[in-house]
């Protein structure tokens, strides 16, 4: 526990959470939403911090000259500066098109690992346009549909020799690997955050090599995500959280944070408290999905009521009775801790 003044936390999300509304079972029910405009929102909605995918800063980037790239990325530099805000990461998409189609740095097609480099380094380089110091990698098709389609071995030193090349390529980048066990894939080569821990102790320079933990990726592992959050800052390695929720083992939900287990929440919560998270300048981030029912263009509320919530448990961790908590597990009594935990969270205790 420590003891210096609480944080005062700030926090982010990217614009995809502000979405059209499509599901993998129908098309969009809203009406796209401007990308200037949603800069606007931020502030509004108690948000300083942006998360970008490269196309979200220089949207076709792959048919436009590094002149243009760099000039559509000042563009946007301005208008945060503009609006008080910060590019918090930037993360190449490598999931769209088409020479993603079986991953990019672990794709058997070398031209393929090829295109999934230059949009790496362009990410980079628009990273530093932007003066963020994160470069995230979500492994979305890094991974296969069956196993016999790749060589793992081989897929294992092709991410590891990414990691590398991206360190080599710019001195100050920090990678941050965003781990999910599956989907879009049926199974991720970095599953966990302990498969990114390793990766990042194997690189030529592990202090630049961080997590980015989603509660709903850890939870579709069979995971806690407060103990894989606390395992990343036991090694000093998470950069960034998406929190959100997820109810039980189907596809990536993206719920609101702490809508489904309130509990896990509240100890993602105190995890993340515990440790000072915040201090050194992390976001809160958050990666959530407006449901489909809701109408109105822009929908925001999933966003304002998950900061809400995150507000809240903050409050409820920082007036957690750590005495009684401490007394409770001396006297290894865990049933008399499990009803003070509820009761707290119930507000009757
Ligand atoms: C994955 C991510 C993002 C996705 C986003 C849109 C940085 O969990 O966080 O990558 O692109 O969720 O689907
Ligand atoms: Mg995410």
């Amino acid at each position: 526990m420590n003891n210096e003044s609480p944080v005062d936390y700030r926090f982010s999300f990217g614009p995809w959470n502000i979405s059209e509304g499509a599901d993998p079972f129908g098309p969009e029910i809203r009406e796209a939403y401007p990308h200037e405009k949603k800069f606007v929102l931020y502030k509004k909605l108690g948000f300083n911090g942006v998360q970008f995918h490269d196309d979200d800063v220089v949207p076709g980037i792959d048919d436009l000259t590094p002149a243009q790239v760099e000039q559509q990325t000042a563009a946007v530099k301005k208008i945060l500066d503009d609006e008080g805000l910060l590019a918090e990461f930037v993360a190449p998409r490598l999931w769209f098109a088409p020479q993603t189609v079986d991953g990019g740095y672990t794709s058997n097609s070398a031209t393929d690992r090829e295109y999934a480099w230059k949009r790496t380094q362009q990410s980079i380089d628009i990273a530093r346009g932007l003066n963020s110091k994160g470069l995230v990698l979500w492994l979305a098709r890094e991974g296969t549909y069956i196993r016999e389609a790749k060589n793992a071995r081989e897929a294992y030193d092709r991410l590891l020799e990414t990691v590398n090349r991206i360190l080599d390529y710019d001195s100050e980048i920090e990678v941050w690997i965003e781990p999910k066990p599956n989907e879009p894939t049926d199974q991720a080569y970095v599953p966990t955050i302990g498969h990114a821990i390793a990766l990042s102790y194997a690189s030529k320079c592990p202090d630049r090599v961080k997590g980015l933990i989603e509660s709903a990726h850890a939870m579709l592992a069979g995971l806690d995500a407060s103990d894989e959050m606390a395992f990343a800052l036991a090694h000093g390695k998470l950069a960034s959280v998406h929190l959100n929720d997820q109810n039980g083992l189907k596809y990536d939900q993206d719920k609101n944070f702490g809508s489904t287990n309130l509990r896990a929440a509240f100890n993602q919560v105190r995890v993340l408290e515990e440790n000072g998270y915040g201090r050194n300048g992390e976001f809160i981030g958050l990666d959530v999905k407006a449901m489909r029912t809701q109408a109105g263009v822009p929908v925001t509320a999933h966003l304002e009521n998950s900061r809400r919530i995150f507000l809240h448990l903050v409050e409820k961790v920082r007036t957690w009775d750590r005495n009684r908590e401490s007394e409770l597990r001396a006297a290894r009594d865990y049933e008399a801790l499990e009803l003070a935990v509820m009761e707290h969270l119930l507000g009757v205790a």
